[in-house]
């Protein structure tokens, strides 16, 4: 009796809210789960009243699907993962799919897509973005892995997708092996940043313009009318409007130490390693370490001396600055991340879809806003714009908001406001819009204390010159030298 069109195993809250989805969208679904009595649990409670069918081994699970059989995990991620595809092989029969809808490491992703590809069956590594709203509404779905699988997972995650206004899915083919969970971990990495830009923000009316609470609430109600208008400000409207039941900000008593989970980190880790100057999301990360040293931070406090200014001037101007700074510093991120993205797929071989995968976070996903349909337009007008800065829309955007970005950062440093995403971003464009950078001079250094070489201007690229800088070094070169 081959009845289910998929089988998902793995009933935490964003595999429950996934099969619920897909039962809504006339799918039906078989289940899963290492600990039974919530497979029972499930079909008792929330799946009461549908389609959903429960299984209590995997060959029982295996046994109820359609060929080519669909197989998702959400799982934790890590061994668990590799733990259910070995338990899942001997069951599987050749074409049949596994699909990981979990949060891993891309790395894994590869390696995992051979494996189950040397075994006669297809993989997909997908990222699923939206929280437990998303999975059980409509997520954000960046599929990759063998594209030989494509064609059979593709209705049905479309149809559990987020759409936009005109009805396209957020969900498409990202790329081979670990494409999909690379582009995920990027959506982290840019969550990461954007979360730390509001911050940013927020500080800074908060602790230069003396705002409060109700009046930051107005404010990003009002950002999110226009060209901020995205989940991450309209949620942080909301936080900064919420009183508990004693008409206290809840906000204010949440003790500032941020928490993560490494998404951010390897989305950092992966830029390092590719030589990418990702910036703004490495700093946002590096922001959550020093928020976390909160004890050292707090004897500090009472040794260390800075300015203790407020702002004096136009308030209402300056925050119209803040929104500015904002902004443009956003512009910078998701340039970061899409040089990030095209490095990685020269890196492992990837065609990534740089429009396609703005439209796949447009909607659904935890940093789906209005802006990433300016990418995505910028992509269709350029399927091949090697840098998101260089679209004119952007480059017009950064040249109005400049103005305002560098009056904020000049103003946070002489108060004495910590703003590292905003003003790294503007060291960024600052770098990146300039012929000559001081790396004549580090060469020269280079070349002092190790004959590391150096190229000269005059010259053509890839010939190499050394200089007996003391004398007494002679004129041999360094190929192995490091300092
Ligand atoms: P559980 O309900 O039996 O804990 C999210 O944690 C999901 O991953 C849950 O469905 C959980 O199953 C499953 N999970 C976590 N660690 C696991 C492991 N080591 N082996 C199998 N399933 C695991």
């Amino acid at each position: 009796m081959s009845k289910a069109d998929i089988g998902l195993i793995g009933l935490a809250v964003m595999g429950q809210n996934l099969v619920l989805n897909m039962d809504d969208h006339g799918f039906t679904v078989a289940v899963y789960n290492r600990t039974l009595a919530r497979v029972d649990e499930f079909l008792e409670e929330n799946a009461k009243g549908t389609k959903v069918i429960g299984t209590h081994s995997l060959e029982e699970l295996v046994s109820v699907l359609k060929s080519p059989r669909r197989v998702m995990l959400m799982v934790k991620a890590g061994d668990p993962v590799d733990a259910f595809i070995d338990a899942l092989i001997p069951h599987l029969e050749e074409g049949d799919i596994i699909i990981d809808g979990g949060n891993s490491n891309y790395n894994d992703t590869i390696r995992r897509t051979a494996y189950v590809e040397s075994k006669g069956l297809l993989y997909i590594g997908t990222g699923v973005s939206g929280g437990e709203e998303g999975a059980r509404h409509g997520p954000s779905i960046m599929p990759g892995g063998s594209p030989a699988a494509w064609p059979h997972v593709k209705p049905i995650l479309q149809a559990i997708a987020a759409k936009v206004d005109d009805g396209t899915p957020c969900c498409d083919w990202v790329g081979e092996n670990g494409a999909g969970h690379y582009v995920k971990m990027t959506h982290n990495g840019i969550e990461y940043g954007d979360m730390q830009l509001i911050c940013e923000a927020y500080f800074l009316m908060a602790n230069a313009l003396g705002m409060s609470n109700a009046e930051m609430h107005e404010v990003f109600a009002e950002w999110n009318e226009g060209k901020l208008d995205s989940y991450l400000v309209e949620i942080t409207r909301d936080i900064l409007g919420y009183v508990d039941e004693n008409g206290d900000y809840v906000v204010d008593q949440i003790l500032d130490t941020a928490g993560q989970k490494g998404t951010g980190k390897w989305t950092a880790i992966s830029a390092l390693d590719m030589g990418i100057p990702l910036t703004l999301i490495a700093e946002a990360v590096l922001a959550r370490c020093l928020s976390a040293l909160k004890e050292e931070r707090v004897a500090a406090s009472a040794l260390l001396t800075g300015p203790e200014a407020w702002f004096e001037g136009d308030k209402a101007a300056f925050v119209n600055d803040i929104r500015d700074a904002l902004y443009a510093s956003k512009i910078i991120s998701y340039t970061q991340g899409y040089m990030l993205m095209r490095a990685a797929a020269a890196e492992y071989g990837w065609n990534l879809n740089s429009g396609g995968i703005a439209l796949m976070w447009r909607g659904g996903c935890i940093i789906r806003s209005v802006f990433l349909g300016k990418i995505k337009e910028a992509f269709d007008k350029d399927p091949k714009l090697s840098n998101l800065l260089l679209d004119s829309y952007f480059q017009e955007e950064v040249e109005a908001a400049q103005g305002a970005w560098r009056r904020v950062v000049a103003r946070a440093v002489e108060m004495g406001i910590p703003i590292p995403a905003m003003s790294s971003a503007l060291a960024f464009y600052d770098g990146y819009r300039r012929a000559r950078l001081p790396a004549n001079l580090l060469q020269a250094q280079r070349d002092y204390f190790g004959a590391h070489t150096y190229e000269r201007v005059d010259r053509p690229r890839g010939e190499v010159f050394h200089t007996n800088w003391t004398g007494t070094g002679g004129d041999v070169t360094s190929g192995t030298y490091q300092a």
